[in-house]
């Protein structure tokens, strides 16, 4: 049973960023209030030499008077006591682009195929989560296995957001942009 308090989520046991290193594309998302990477969302997450994690990330995003554009963005991640549950710093190249700093929670991964990513932003007095987003990846840019579909699936009722996410297409916006 899931009761949908923020704190209670299960997150990855004994996860280990370097196996989560390397591409990943977005396959799903479900979207925080105000939302920003629309589709054609990649990933590159790497370890720099103090062993921190980082990330490179594009997406396609639509700014201020419907200008339609590549976002070129930064990640770097504060470590937790908990080795799945990150801060997520981020930026564009772009002073237009969209800057926080967020939770990045490692949910579940195969480190090969698939990679439930979630973030809630704020956290409701009730202990449920306000404005949440959520990745779906895949190391495929053909999308997830078969076999990865009922294990997703079951994340997201974890995480209380079945049939909250959306498809994120991938058409090549943002190669050679
Ligand atoms: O798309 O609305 C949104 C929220 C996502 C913002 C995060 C963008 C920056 C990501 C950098 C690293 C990703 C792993």
């Amino acid at each position: 049973a899931q009761d949908c308090q923020v704190a209670n989520i299960q997150v990855m046991q004994n996860f280990d960023k370097t196996r989560y290193a390397g591409t990943w594309y977005a396959v799903a998302k479900k979207d925080p209030l105000g939302l920003f990477l629309l589709d054609n969302v990649v990933a590159n997450i790497f370890i720099d030499e103090n062993g921190y994690m980082n990330a490179t990330a594009e997406g396609r995003v639509v700014i201020l008077n419907n200008w339609e554009m590549c976002a070129q963005m930064f990640g770097t991640f504060e470590d937790s006591t908990d080795p799945a549950k990150f801060k997520m710093r981020y930026w564009g190249v772009a002073s237009y682009l969209q800057t926080g700093y967020d939770d990045h929670w490692v949910i579940d991964t195969d480190y090969d195929n698939y990679a439930v990513h979630y973030s809630c932003r704020q956290v409701d007095d009730d202990g449920t989560c306000l404005d949440s987003y959520s990745f779906i990846f895949s190391r495929h840019l053909t999308g997830l296995r078969a076999e990865d579909l009922p294990i997703v699936q079951q994340k997201k009722s974890h995480l209380c957001l079945q049939n909250k996410y959306r498809r994120v297409s991938h058409n090549g916006f943002c190669i050679s942009k």
